[in-house]
């Protein structure tokens, strides 16, 4: 059955305040008219740790009014299931955020019986290109990229549309213009994210203190928007709060241990770290453990949801996480699948996360991954 991803094209998209407020529905119910329920219905009645509580969730409220479909983008129609489909993963697999967006992907192929091909760039842009190239060479008619940079898509975007391959963007997007270059991003809200996370860093400090932020890698939106976010709202609501220190640790383990022991260093009276990833999140605690700190004596925030980052916040160690759902091919598939149809399909799919805090974190512990 296709979803109709793009009945939500005809509503309004006013973007609401918090997502608690935001109408959602799970993927395997997108917008049928019984799917109009808050974040909280679903939360009330789902048993925690069943798939379709993980499950990506549409914030239907969120995302821009634009659509396309394939006659605009110039194509003929096709049917998904004659198709083979190339994935080009980004970043290496020792993060759990990419090991569960790729089975997410390689699952939702096996389910349809659609052919799959994948390439892993390895955190390389250049090899990425070259195995985007790759991939169509070997025959992808489809294309589903988590992009490692946003810009620099050129050559891979002219080769595409010579071919007439379809591109579908998930998790960071592709500088480009939706409909030409591409069909649509699926993806979080990143800068409502970076506010998610400031409300969080602010409620631990009880709005005074001294802050410092662990970057995610330089060169893709994720990492802008989770930091303006993150900087707007603490400026907004807690003006006793400073940023004293912003240094990138790459979205790795190892990179967020090295940049908070020169924080420690620096700043031995630092009270707050933001890390834009749980991988930086948890090397921060490496750090801290190292130079003797105990759990809570210095409130961390991040972004992802990963098993462990939720595991130190019922130790102790983490503060909060905002989740960033990684289960990406339900939602992919779909797309391409409304879009060789002839539907429309929004140029933006937003998704919408959870919060993983000291109340709930025993109990949605089976949601993260
Ligand atoms: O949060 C992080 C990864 O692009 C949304 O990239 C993704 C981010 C994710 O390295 O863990």
């Amino acid at each position: 059955m296709a979803i109709d991803l793009l009945d939500r094209a005809g509503r309004s998209r006013r973007r609401t305040a918090t997502v608690f407020t935001a109408v959602t529905c799970t993927a395997l119910t997108l917008l049928a008219s019984s799917c109009a329920r808050s974040e909280d219905d679903v939360a009330a009645d789902q048993p925690s740790g069943d798939a379709s509580a993980r499950a990506q969730q549409l914030d239907e409220a969120a995302g821009s009014d634009q659509t396309c479909n394939i006659e605009q983008f110039g194509m003929e129609k096709f049917d998904l299931q004659d198709m083979t489909v190339g994935f080009s993963q980004s970043e290496a697999e020792s993060n759990p955020f990419r090991i569960t967006e790729t089975a997410s992907i390689e699952d939702e192929a096996k389910k349809r019986g659609v052919e799959l091909i994948t390439a892993n760039a390895q955190s390389d842009f250049a090899q990425q290109i070259s195995d985007v190239q790759g991939l169509m060479s070997q025959g992808a008619e489809l294309l589903i990229i988590a992009p490692l940079n946003s810009d620099g898509w050129e050559p891979v975007l002219a080769e595409a549309e010579r071919k007439q391959v379809p591109i579908v963007t998930i998790d960071r997007e592709i500088n480009g213009n939706p409909c030409e270059d591409y069909v649509t991003f699926i993806g979080s809200d990143f800068v409502e994210q970076g506010r998610r996370a400031a409300d969080q860093m602010i409620e631990a400090l009880g709005g005074e203190g001294k802050v410092a932020i662990l970057l995610g890698t330089p060169g893709n939106n994720v990492t802008t928007e989770r930091t303006k976010g993150f900087k707007d709202r603490v400026e907004e609501k807690a003006p006793g709060i400073e940023v004293v220190f912003e240094q990138t640790g790459e979205f790795t383990r190892q990179g967020g241990q090295s940049v908070t022991e020169q924080l420690i260093q620096s700043n031995p009276d630092i009270d707050g770290v933001y890390a834009e990833n749980d991988e930086m999140g948890i090397g921060a605690v490496t750090a801290l453990r190292g130079a003797g700190k105990q759990p809570g004596d210095v409130k961390i925030v991040t972004v992802d949801g990963t098993k462990t980052a939720v595991q130190n916040i019922i130790d102790g160690w983490i503060y909060a996480v905002v989740e960033s759902n990684p289960r990406f091919g339900p939602l992919a598939f779909d797309a391409h699948e409304s879009f060789g149809k002839g539907e429309d399909v929004p140029v933006e799919l937003i998704i919408s996360d959870r919060v993983y805090t000291q109340e709930n974190a025993e109990e949605q512990l089976p949601n993260a991954y």
